[in-house]
């Protein structure tokens, strides 16, 4: 293969950046831009010197290379650091295309790395999600992905469907010695079909993590919603004063607690109002209830329970739902039985006070365990994108067909022949047999220099 060139790091100033070059002629395009030999140096080893392109100089750094197959790509790769200037990094990559190697395509590193067998097309696909993780829950499981998770349950899924692909096979050529029972084989059938919408459901779950849980804070003015934003965000994002109906436009932000994220909305107080600026910030925090799928509710322990309150509590009901009941440093005056029952249990409440930074990790600990996406393993592997749940919602519904076919008695061949096409998807999901368009989409997506 050619050798290829890009700049690995982002296209903005930094400290430093670095230019990857992959291919046969690597060690020989970066000797020119160093003006002295590199394909004397032992792999893992780095040299420092200064950057010419021609005659010019224009910086200096350090090569660092990798012999093959030792390398990403697992190809003779040089990586060559230099300052990290958006001009001199494009002039020292410039440099490297004036001295043999081509611009490298989006993602074609990380391709190579594949039809070099360094990694298989799910771990291609998972160095994406770690690229994109934002919280150390979906990191860890990125982590898991690149180490073939999902390959190791689609081999495990594609082993039960081979086991009865073969038993549904020998049924065929002898049926008179298999002493076979069809709701034996109908029973295995389903439990593929719900290790499938296992891995469906994953990717709504992974799609969570990923990009944060939907959770709207919501409550009575003056609660202190806004206060606890502000506790959750580690920041003053929101205005807090002692004026009910302070918060009208909703305010969002991103935060990881605990590990999770979370994309947090305070919005305006629910209560009766003439206010039309208010009313409009009570609509908008309905439809993010709606919206919702974790709903932090915050009472004041200062005062009773009122009509307000049990609205509220009567628009979450069936939410997955965090009850605060804040102020905990004033008189106890609300009813925290009636809340304890109102929210399925009194681990679902938590008394804290908003102001004082300590309540953060009281209530991190609550509002971990009320996500729903906490009790969800993803780290036996995930369904990461739509190429990968398009194969599995194929290979159920061939599932699905083998089953109704059974209990329909159809004849066995057909069966058999479903099967095989499970299979066949399971393995174009794992990349186990892939066409080479299929090979080009994935990697489309990923950056140049990745
Ligand atoms: N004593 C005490 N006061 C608090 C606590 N949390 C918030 N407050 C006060 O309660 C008042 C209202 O707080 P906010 O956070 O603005 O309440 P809110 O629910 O966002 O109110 P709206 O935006 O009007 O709906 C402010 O004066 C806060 O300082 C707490 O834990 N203890
Ligand atoms: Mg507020």
């Amino acid at each position: 293969m050619d050798t290829i060139a890009a700049i690995a790091t982002p296209n903005m100033a930094g400290s430093i950046a670095t230019i990857r070059i992959s291919g046969g002629d690597a060690f020989a395009v970066a000797g020119k831009v160093f003006r002295r030999p590199v394909d004397d140096m032992a792999g893992y080893t780095a040299r420092y010197g200064r950057i010419y392109d021609g005659d010019t100089e224009l910086d200096n750094g350090v090569v660092l290379v990798f012999r093959a197959p030792k390398s990403y790509t697992g190809e003779y790769v040089a990586e060559i650091t230099c300052h990290g200037g958006v001009y001199v990094a494009r002039r020292v990559l410039q440099a490297c295309l004036n001295a043999g190697a081509r611009l490298a395509e989006p993602g074609e590193f990380t391709k190579r790395a594949v039809l070099n067998g360094k990694l298989t097309l799910t771990q291609a696909e998972s160095v994406i999600d770690v690229i994109n993780a934002q919280s150390e829950r979906y990191l860890a499981c990125c982590n898991a992905q690149k180490s073939g998770a999902l390959e190791r349950e689609i081999e495990r899924i594609a082993g039960q469907v081979l086991s009865l692909s073969a038993h549904i096979s020998a049924w065929i050529d002898y049926p008179d010695e298999i002493d076979e029972e069809p709701t034996k084989v109908l029973r295995q059938l389903s439990d593929v079909r719900l290790e499938l919408s296992r891995l469906v459901q994953s990717y709504d779950v992974a799609k969570t993590v990923r990009d944060g849980v939907i959770t709207a804070i919501v409550g009575k003015p003056n609660a202190g919603k806004s206060t606890l934003m502000n506790l959750l965000t580690r920041k003053q994002r929101s205005i807090v004063t002692d004026v009910p109906g302070t918060t009208r436009d909703v305010v969002e932000e991103t935060v990881d607690i605990g590990g999770t994220l979370l994309r947090l909305c305070d919005c305006a107080g629910i209560r009766e109002s003439d206010d039309v600026v208010e009313r409009i910030g009570i609509e908008y925090m309905y439809s993010r209830i709606e919206e919702a799928a974790l709903v932090i509710a915050v009472f004041d322990n200062s005062r009773a329970l009122e009509k307000d309150d049990y609205d509220l509590i009567e628009r979450i009901r069936g939410k997955s739902c965090v009850c605060v009941v804040n102020k905990s440093d004033l008189p106890d005056v609300v009813d925290l039985a009636a809340l304890s029952a109102e929210f399925g249990g009194a681990e679902r409440v938590v008394r804290i006070c908003a102001k004082n930074p300590e309540a953060l990790q009281t209530l991190s600990d609550v509002i971990v365990k009320a996500c729903d996406v906490s009790s969800f393993d993803l780290s036996a592997g995930f369904i990461a994108n739509e190429r990968q749940r398009l194969c599995v919602i194929q290979a159920r519904e061939l599932v699905e067909q083998a089953i109704a076919g059974i209990e329909s008695n159809a004849p066995l061949d057909t069966t058999g022949f479903l099967l095989e096409q499970v299979l066949e998807e399971l393995y174009r999901l794992s990349g186990k047999s892939v066409s080479a368009d299929i090979i080009n989409e994935v990697f489309e997506k990923f950056c140049v220099g990745k």
